[in-house]
């Protein structure tokens, strides 16, 4: 079968992808931003009618998107998978992918460019090289690039452009981060400040938080293969996505932008309530599914949720445990957004592995349930169900032989020796990259934690 390209195109995308010139570049070329900003930046395209906006995307570590997309021109679809029949859509915003080990002086100049105003970073949570609220300087790739080599983390590039730009820049993190945009502004600023130069060009750039929203599971060669039966090409690059797409961006930009909410997304002043209704609600459960889900054998979130005792345990963390500590939106009906998110997981198309979700714990918990934990001990309350979701990402690092997590190492050592209940969350209270003081102090924490972890190992 041929392959999907501007030559060989079943499906035109909305826009000429030859017209497009590139005005924004994206760190973190994964699946996610090609089914998310990549399609928004396109319908605004379509509807504003501006071609300034193609996308450079940027692979930090491997060249696989690259590889997959060159051949292509760009060129990808996105397979919608919803409970009807599965749809496709050809999407034509991103012009151009560089690769960090390549040539990572080619992605600050790209950045660097004045007809980039806009970066957006999908880098997940331990791209940010974070130590708590602050960049670690401890990191040897945040020392190497301090060094003054061309950089490959992040935050170096992000430093390096903004050292040499002169027109103002706007950069938007589209992580799972409580604050990312200030956060990320945080942690460029930590950089400077250990370089003992502040350039004037960081003052001006905006740093915009944002809450994203669609669930990406990785592409499986099934997807592959009816990517190819709809579009009657082979694409190399296809991702997949539920119908559901939400972004709510904090409208603060150095300079132009593309229209982003004739695309779909929603400019707001204030989007923290938005992103903490995002990461207490859906990551959170969604995380607690996929340790109790793994920890039962199943596969699949959806299978995860479709169980009665896991589907309710679900339900009850929500209504129990993270809606109190909420103060929701305008317009958002926090029971009916907690439905809805519940109904998204058991999309049985999907097959969100739970191995996927369980990744990266380490960085994970913080953001989606510690500050639950906090704010229901702060009120005097037993965190019952949410303490029930740490415990079983303890169980879940004890049995897990091969741990995809940042901290592997660190928390494989910590639990080597343990023999029973009490030792386990002992061991992992005492990980202080992951528990702060308050929480490892906690008696009433460590009791709930004892008793789950007790309950989920007999
Ligand atoms: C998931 C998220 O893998 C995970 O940790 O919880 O990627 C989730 O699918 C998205 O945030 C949904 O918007």
């Amino acid at each position: 079968m041929t392959r999907l390209s501007l030559t060989n195109l079943p499906v035109a995308p909305a826009v000429d992808p030859r017209a497009l010139s590139v005005g924004i570049v994206h760190l973190g070329i994964g699946a996610f931003h090609r089914a998310h900003q990549a399609v928004v930046t396109e319908r605004a395209a379509v509807e504003s009618g501006e071609t300034r906006w193609g996308i450079t995307g940027v692979s930090q570590r491997s060249t696989a998107v690259r590889d997959q997309l060159a051949p292509q021109d760009g060129l990808y679809s996105v397979l919608e998978r919803g409970l009807g029949a599965p749809s496709v859509q050809v999407i034509g915003s991103v012009r151009e992918v560089l690769t960090v080990p390549e040539d990572p002086e080619a992605v600050v100049a790209r950045i660097a460019d004045p007809a980039v105003a806009v970066v957006t970073l999908t880098v997940t949570e331990k791209g940010y090289r974070a130590a708590g609220a602050g960049l670690n300087l401890d990191d040897p790739e945040i020392q190497a690039d301090l060094t003054g080599r061309p950089p490959r983390t992040v935050v170096g590039q992000l430093a390096a452009a903004i050292a040499r730009r002169e027109e103002p820049l706007t950069i938007v993190s589209c992580d799972n981060l409580v604050a990312n945009g200030p956060f990320l502004r945080k942690l460029v600023g930590d950089y400077f400040d250990a370089l003992g130069k502040v350039p004037e060009a960081f003052e001006a750039t905006r740093f915009p938080a944002s809450m994203v929203d669609r669930i990406v599971p990785a592409t499986t060669d099934a997807d592959r293969g009816e990517a190819a039966r709809l579009l009657g090409v082979r694409d190399e690059a296809v991702v997949v996505a539920e119908p559901f797409l939400q972004w709510v961006i904090e409208d603060d930009f150095a300079g132009d932008r593309p229209a982003w909410e004739r695309g779909g997304a929603v400019l707001t002043a204030d989007v923290a309530p938005w992103e903490q209704a995002k990461l207490r609600m859906l990551n959170a459960t969604h995380s607690m599914l996929a340790y109790l889900g793994a920890l039962r054998g199943y596969e699949t979130i959806a299978e995860a949720v479709r169980d009665e005792e896991l589907g309710g345990l679900a339900r009850r963390l929500m209504t129990e445990d993270v809606v109190p500590t909420l103060t929701p939106p305008d317009g958002l009906d926090l029971a009916a957004y907690g439905a809805t998110v519940l109904e998204r997981f058991e999309n049985p198309a999907l097959k969100h592995r739970t191995r996927q979700v369980a990744m990266d714990g380490s960085v994970k918990l913080p953001v989606r349930m510690l500050g639950t934990v906090r704010d229901r001990l702060a009120a005097g309350a037993e965190p019952r169900m949410i303490s029930l979701a740490v415990a079983a990402w303890m169980v879940y690092v004890l049995s897990t032989q091969d741990l995809d997590d940042p901290q592997a190492d660190r928390l494989k050592s910590a639990v080597a020796d343990v023999t029973e209940p009490a030792k386990l969350v002992d061991a992992l209270l005492a990980v202080d990259s992951v528990f702060t003081p308050d929480l490892r102090d906690s008696t009433v924490l460590r009791d709930l934690l004892v008793d789950h972890v007790t309950a989920l190992t007999h």
